[in-house]
């Protein structure tokens, strides 16, 4: 099996820039040998707290820092989750994301709500995950307990690029966060960004952090940096499909049994483009007409590029070939 987690550095650099094609053909490889690889997961989010967050991620919309067209909103009431969270099961969704613009969550009322809106999201029979920002031991076991399946927090960027993006929190910080979710038995999603003005050094650096996780993330969220008026990142030019491709085929290669999931930056991307990304071994999306935010392909549209691609939605809790 392609199963390894100590890459070195020089070696994922090969692979990522190996000839474009070599890169895709092997990445498809991987895919088909621990997929199903007609199967796309699509998973639905919900930004249950929207804006005013104390951190100061330089590319995000929802910092208190930056003015941007985000107007801050309190927690969502638990009836109105569920109901956005059954919307998106109606349309096909397999997994529900709740995203909250949290520096940490808070033993509070309101942590107990989200605890609740959990318990009811998992038993409709999907997946549940959600990214509430740093997270103590029992917060992670009161988590579990409520049902949830996973907790995403990305690591974004290498380790020495991370202090460029954020100051208000340590890359350390991040990952003492990740050792606290899967101490707690809570799957693992994490990834990062490509396009904040990192090197490619960078993004293999982010790769090797990911890859060399033992075990390495179940789940593995590519963004794109949407640029965002008001932020520090606002001018940034949208990355090219061919580092899209080169990052997705990286991913699957060094990660092969993790979902490969196109997050942020999907809008701009043709179906042809992103029929490259499913062969080189993306094997999810986010679909919905917003992600947290910004705006994304609805469920209507991509619906029909999957059906017309042949390719099938995922179940939940399918299992690794
Ligand atoms: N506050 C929590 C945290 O930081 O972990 C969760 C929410 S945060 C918005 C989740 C992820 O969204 C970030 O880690 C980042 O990767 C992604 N993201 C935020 N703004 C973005 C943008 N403008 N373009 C691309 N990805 C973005
Ligand atoms: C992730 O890595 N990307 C998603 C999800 N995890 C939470 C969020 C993307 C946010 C894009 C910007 C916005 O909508 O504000
Ligand atoms: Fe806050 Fe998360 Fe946005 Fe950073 S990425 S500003 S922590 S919501």
């Amino acid at each position: 099996m392609d199963e390894r987690c100590h890459w070195v550095k020089e070696e994922i650099r090969s692979i990522h820039d190996s000839p474009l094609l070599d890169l895709i053909y092997r990445a498809a490889t991987v895919h088909r040998l621990h997929h199903l690889a007609n199967q796309v997961q699509v998973c639905s989010l919900i930004s249950i707290k929207t804006g005013g967050c104390p951190e100061d991620c330089k590319y995000c919309p929802q910092s208190a820092r930056y003015q941007t067209n985000v107007s801050p909103t309190p927690l969502m009431q638990e009836q109105e989750i569920v109901d956005m969270a059954k919307k998106a099961i109606v349309n096909g969704a397999t997994r529900v994301c709740l995203g909250a613009a949290w520096r940490s969550v808070r033993d509070s009322a309101q942590f107990e709500l989200v605890l609740r809106a959990i318990r009811q999201i998992t038993d409709m029979g999907v997946e549940v995950c959600c990214t509430l920002g740093m997270l103590t031991k029992s917060q992670a076991k009161r988590l579990k307990e409520a049902g949830l399946y996973a907790y995403n927090h990305n690591l974004d960027t290498s380790s020495e690029f991370y202090s460029s993006i954020t100051t208000t929190r340590t890359y350390e910080d991040r990952l003492n966060t990740l050792e606290v979710v899967e101490k707690a038995g809570i799957s693992v999603c994490c990834g990062g960004i490509i396009g904040m003005g990192e090197s490619i050094e960078d993004r293999i650096g982010l790769i090797y952090m990911l890859a060399n996780r033992n075990p390495y993330p179940e789940s593995v969220p590519i963004n794109l940096l949407m640029p965002v008026q008001g932020t520090p990142l606002e001018e940034r030019p949208i990355v090219s499909i061919w580092e899209m491709i080169r990052i997705v085929a990286t991913a699957r290669i060094t990660m092969p049994r993790a979902m490969v999931r196109l997050s942020a930056g999907r809008l701009e991307r043709s179906w042809e483009e992103q029929a490259l990304c499913f062969l080189a071994g993306a094997n999810s999306i986010f679909s919905g007409e917003k992600l947290l935010t910004r705006p994304n392909p609805d469920f209507d549209e991509d619906e029909k590029m999957l059906r017309f691609f042949g390719l099938t939605p995922r179940p939940s809790f399918s299992p690794v070939l």
